[in-house]
């Protein structure tokens, strides 16, 4: 099989990079080692910053978004029992969020994909890439039994942190940069109604909270918890009694609690992999870069990098010229970075870190105390918080 374009995996990522390819005009394959409904039952992030929901709709599969998503012009900060109100649209000129799952982006990409017929392969097997540094890349999979392989121009890597892209580059062909946070995130998904209207963000002394939402009928909560803790030993009661003692008052009468449908606890982890292009592979979202999610950045990440690299995709077959793929690594990276230092800077003031002691718990009290008093600290956290500007 020959494609212009192969792409690994079917996350975000890759089913948003196929959908503009398509669009375009440009044939790409999807190679996913899991199956579809495996890929929908992941539950992940919920807010997207304007400039990914502008993507989605130059993709074409906005509409759903639209309707069902909420925009948001703030967010709240909950510190000593007292929640601040970070007016996110009057301090950056109108700019908001839309809180609208992964999973309902997933879906909404996967139907276009679907509607198209382009085609995307489910539990492909022991995917391999191959001859990424000359100008007809291989990648090779399995597939009931058997192996086939696709001759591309170039190859796509959207398979994740774990994926097999980034792992195949020649030994010292990445730099990598990350932190590993002490402490991990328990998510749990309820049919039940949000607390708030909109996002709550917690400091408290026994740990991180945020209230969160998919719709005005399903709410997203998490705690911060112990890198060692297991999921076994949260029962729905345990997980409800310890985020209502990290509210302040008021949400912790008001809130509706109810049996959890998804309960998960996942680790915190800021990581770059630089350069993001090898030759003709070229790597987008959590393959190259993950972001603890307090600044809701990762999924959003994702969506930048594949804003730019559609736009240096479609330039080479329409122009010929490579003089986008050239610049992507470097394009994305200037941003990534931005994202990356906001999602720590918004971790680290917001959770309680084992090790921070007395003058740096009283210099995170003085963080938060400054950032709710100040116009300029609260501009910055919110110009970070919509999605800074996009290079062209
Ligand atoms: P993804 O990991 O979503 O997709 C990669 C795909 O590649 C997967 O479907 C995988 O099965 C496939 N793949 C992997 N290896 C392969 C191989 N060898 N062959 C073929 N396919 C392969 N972000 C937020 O903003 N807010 C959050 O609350 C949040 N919570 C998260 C919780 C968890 C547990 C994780 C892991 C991430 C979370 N994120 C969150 C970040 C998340 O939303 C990512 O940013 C987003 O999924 C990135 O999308 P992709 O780059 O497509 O990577
Ligand atoms: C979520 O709704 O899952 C969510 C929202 C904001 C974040 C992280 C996660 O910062």
């Amino acid at each position: 099989m020959r494609v212009q374009v192969a792409i690994i995996g079917a996350g975000p990522s890759g089913l948003l990079l196929g959908q503009l390819l398509h669009r375009a005009g440009i044939e790409a394959v999807i190679l996913e080692r899991k199956s579809g409904e495996y890929v929908l039952g992941r539950i992940r992030a919920g807010v997207l910053e304007q400039g990914a929901v502008d993507l989605l709709d130059e993709a074409g599969v906005g509409a759903r978004m639209h309707a069902e998503g909420l925009v948001h012009g703030g967010i709240h900060l909950c510190f000593d029992g007292e929640r601040h109100r970070i007016d996110l649209a009057g301090l950056t000129g109108g700019k908001h969020v839309t809180v609208y799952g992964q999973t309902e982006v997933t879906r909404d990409l996967m139907d276009a994909r679907a509607a198209a017929g382009a085609k995307t392969v489910y539990e492909a097997e022991d995917v391999s890439v191959h001859g990424f540094d000359t100008d007809s890349p291989v990648v090779r999979y399995r597939k009931d039994g058997k192996v086939h392989e696709i001759t591309c121009d170039f190859i796509a890597g959207c398979d994740g942190f774990h994926g097999v892209t980034r792992e195949s580059l020649p030994a010292g062909a990445v730099r990598n940069y990350e932190r590993v946070y002490p402490f991990g995130w328990l998510g749990v998904l309820a049919d039940v109604p949000p607390v708030s209207d909109e996002l709550i963000y917690v400091n408290h002394p026994r740990g991180f909270a945020l209230c969160s939402m998919r719709s005005m009928k399903r709410s997203r909560y998490y705690v911060q918890v112990p890198l060692d803790e297991k999921i076994e030993s949260w029962p729905d009661d345990r997980f409800w009694t310890e985020l209502k003692s990290r509210l302040d008052k008021q949400a912790a009468a008001a809130i509706v609690t109810g049996p959890s449908i998804e309960k998960s606890i996942a680790p915190l982890r800021s990581f770059v992999g630089e350069p993001m292009r090898f030759g003709r592979l070229l790597l987008a979202g959590d393959a190259a870069h993950i972001v603890p999610p307090t600044g809701a950045k990762g999924l959003n990440l994702a969506a930048s990098d594949v804003r730019y690299l559609s736009r240096a995709l479609i330039d080479h077959y329409r122009a010929g010229s490579m003089k986008e793929i050239d610049a992507y690594s470097g394009k994305c990276l200037r941003r990534v970075w931005k994202a990356v230092r906001f999602s720590w800077w918004m971790t680290s003031m917001m959770h309680r870190f084992p090790d921070t002691g007395e003058f740096g718990q009283k210099i995170q009290e003085t963080e938060l105390a400054y950032l709710v008093g100040s116009k300029a600290a609260s501009t910055s956290l919110a110009e970070n918080y919509v999605g800074l500007p996009f290079e062209d």
